[in-house]
């Protein structure tokens, strides 16, 4: 091999060149990538003696991207649009070889080749949007050329990869070659290409895709109305469709530029940022300081889960989804049956929408043991139990199920708030006892919170993160502490927003800043849906809060046709002047003085001790990092990807700001906003949490 940089190789087979890009882990598109890439592409163009070029990535995948980290930082090495400019002017066919995922600029790359072959397991997309970005190198103006207008925005809008049969069907291959031979079918392909002496196809010069979407703006339309829901307060999708409209409207060159507009503009946006960091957040909220890779894990081929109710059934079916076989125990029979049902009416639904077939769903349903007794969970390797929150209840199933469940056996409890080393210390092995805090519907939130005891053994933790990737959850490890980290911080949120309702606003105010921010819903409307009377009773009811008063009038939220807010029979939410009247009522009983709340006071008091409670939960070491809290409250609670989270939210805001403020709320109205010592001392020290 002749090297050409150190990531770089070019050889040759015969007239063939074949340029080899070998920077693990994913072949990003370093400085140096591009630079071996440039430099590859021109030797081989240079040498007589080469008639095609062969552009093939070494290891797992073929180019998966822009190198991210270098995203915001000054430019280095050669620009991709020189190896453009050396493949679509030289004279001699690229074909582009692609196994592994081809994404972003390396779909690009692929894109500016005259040809492109891979093997059927390889995928291509364009996953910019997830960024906060655009295509950068070609793909919102070659893309439309090649598959049109309307396939082209979705690939770009989703960013989704497709299949390599997919991208056969849409003609952005030329040829799918043997899975495991993709450098003995690009060579052939090559050859082919040489022998038919056929003028080379240049994507840039393919017009009929982009022509019949010419003078048709109401496609663009139909894209914007269709999206507009999904995307609400994202940027980037605006700039991609006006570069696929640029590519409708405009010379291949020009609509280049407009693209790089576009991806400037988009690059240095706030959103972007914040999509860039959850990224990289996304795959270190997996690492455990202390609990090594190699940590060796415990295999779990059946599961246990004590409960069939809403949680215990939802935790059941991410088992079944994944193959793992599940027990499911109940107490009684009508429960249980109960339990069975709504599983398998889940499944079906799912089926009606097709996308399980009924034999997916019969597979499923043929996993999943019933019983009504404890000890069928004794060959389960892992044990979830999630009944309701009650520390007794669970003490008494965690003896049980301690001298039920076999040795070695990990034994969880799916609870939010309670002591999990509590529930372990009347167990005799603690240190397979821990906690994984589900969320609510559990079959379809993201979000799992291990809840690692003090005695909690590594191989433990380790074998419950894998597991949770195995059920497609995203993990994060969390302390023992009242709440664990999103409830925890939730409470602060909830705190405030109960006070700003007697001080001035109204719930709908709350709310309405709330969801403008870019969250789903609304304390008031989130409290609505769930259901007011959770941990309420007639009998104890005092009429001390107003969410006691609503209860006392059966306004018990959603289910009830009414709670903060009126709803019609479609469940729509309607300010209510009945909840107006006793909210002033209340206030005039506690001789609170009402007055005009802002919305930006709304906003930084329901968020600012929520980030307050953030530092808290990292100075006790309740929480590995800054990155793993933003991690879960993107996942579990809707806070918007292009804000980043909680704490990067106050690195944008700026620390001191916050502390500010923090300290403004203190002096009027008290301890709940004393600044947590983290944060003083992050202000001090002129630091950020996202460095921490
Ligand atoms: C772009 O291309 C814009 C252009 O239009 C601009 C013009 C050129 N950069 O995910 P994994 C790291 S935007 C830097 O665990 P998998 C990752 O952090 C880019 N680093 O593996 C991790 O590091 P660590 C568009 C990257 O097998 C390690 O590689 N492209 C990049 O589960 C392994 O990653 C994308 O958005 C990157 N581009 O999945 C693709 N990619 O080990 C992003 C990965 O230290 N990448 N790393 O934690 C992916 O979707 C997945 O990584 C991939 C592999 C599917 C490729």
């Amino acid at each position: 091999m002749a090297a050409v940089n150190s990531v770089t190789d070019l050889t040759r087979e015969g007239d063939i060149a074949v340029l080899t890009l070998d920077s693990p882990p994913v072949n990003a598109l370093s400085a140096d990538v591009r630079t071996g890439l440039r430099a590859g592409i021109g030797d081989a163009m240079a040498d007589p003696a080469v008639k095609a070029i062969v552009l093939i990535c070494a290891g797992r995948t073929f180019i998966a991207g822009a190198d991210i980290a270098e995203f915001g930082k000054p430019p280095r090495g050669t620009p991709l649009s020189e190896s453009q400019a050396a493949i679509e002017g030289g004279n001699k066919p690229v074909i582009a070889a692609v196994h592994g995922t081809a994404l972003g600029g390396g779909f690009e790359v692929a894109l500016m080749c005259h040809y492109r072959v891979a093997v059927p397991s390889a995928r291509f997309g364009l996953p910019e949007i997830k960024l906060g970005i655009i295509q950068g190198a070609g793909g919102t103006q070659r893309l439309p050329r090649l598959i049109g207008v309307e396939n082209a925005a979705e690939a770009i809008l989703s960013g989704t990869p497709f299949s390599g049969k997919r991208a056969l069907e849409w003609g952005v291959i030329d040829a799918l070659v043997e899975e495991g031979k993709l450098r003995e079918g690009a060579l052939a392909f090559a050859r082919k290409a040489i022998d038919s002496k056929a003028p080379l196809r240049k994507v840039r010069d393919l017009q009929d895709k982009v022509e019949a979407a010419r003078g048709h703006p109401e496609i663009f339309e139909k894209i914007r109305r269709d999206n507009a829901r999904k995307f609400r307060g994202f940027e980037a999708w605006h700039g991609a469709l006006r570069a696929i409209q640029a590519a409708v409207d405009l010379p291949f060159d020009e609509g280049m530029k407009r693209e790089r507009e576009e991806f400037q503009k988009l690059v240095t946006t706030d959103q972007s940022k914040a999509q860039r960091y959850v990224f990289f957040a996304e795959r270190k909220v997996w690492k455990v300081a202390d609990v090594p890779d190699d940590t060796p894990t415990l295999p779990i081929k059946k599961v246990g889960v004590i409960g069939a109710g809403t949680m215990g059934g939802g935790i059941s079916m991410n088992f079944l989804n994944a193959g793992i076989a599940v027990q499911i125990v109940e107490t009684s029979q009508q429960a249980l049956d109960r339990g069975l049902a709504t599983i398998r009416r889940n499944y079906d639904n799912t089926a009606k929408k097709g996308r399980l077939t009924p034999a997916d769903v019969e597979t499923r349903m043929g996993l999943l043991s019933p019983g009504l007794n404890l000890d069928a969970v004794s060959d389960c390797d892992f044990v979830v139990e999630a009944v309701y929150e009650n520390m007794d209840i669970k003490k008494d199933i965690f003896r049980k199920l301690d001298k039920i469940a076999k040795k070695g056996a990990i034994l969880a409890s799916n609870t939010s708030y309670l002591n999990i080393d509590e529930i372990a210390s009347v167990t005799s092995r603690p240190d397979h006892v821990l906690g994984t805090h589900f969320f609510s519907p559990a079959n379809v939130m993201r979000l799992l919170e291990v809840v690692r005891g003090d005695k909690t053994a590594k191989p433990v933790i380790a074998t419950t993160m894998q597991l949770a990737r195995k059920i497609g959850k995203i993990a994060a490890l969390v302390g023992v502490c009242h709440g664990f980290v999103g409830n925890r911080m939730l409470h602060e949120r909830q705190r405030e927003a109960n006070k700003l309702i007697l001080e001035g606003a109204m719930p709908w105010d709350v709310d309405r800043v709330i969801y403008d921010f870019g969250l789903p819903m609304g304390p008031f409307a989130m409290s609505d849906l769930a259901g007011l009377d959770i941990g309420w009773s007639k009998q104890t009811s005092k009429s001390s809060t107003i969410r006691e008063i609503l209860c006392e009038l059966d306004r018990r939220g959603q289910k009830t046709g009414a709670g903060f807010y009126d709803y019609d029979e479609a469940r729509n939410a309607k300010p209510s002047p009945v909840v107006e009247k006793i909210i002033l009522d209340f206030a005039a009983k506690k001789g609170v003085n009402r007055r005009a709340v802002s919305d930006e006071e709304i906003l930084e008091r329901c968020i600012y001790p929520m980030i307050n409670e953030g530092a808290k939960i990292l100075e006790e070491g309740k929480a590995q990092r800054a990155s793993d809290i933003d991690i879960i409250w993107i996942n579990g609670y809707g806070w918007p990807v292009y804000r980043g989270g909680p704490m990067f939210y106050a690195d944008l805001v700026g620390p001191d700001k916050v502390l500010a403020k923090m300290k403004e709320f203190e002096a009027t109205m008290g301890e709940d906003f004393k600044p947590a010592p983290l944060l003083e001392r992050l202000v001090a020290e002129k630091k950020q949490f996202q460095n921490l």
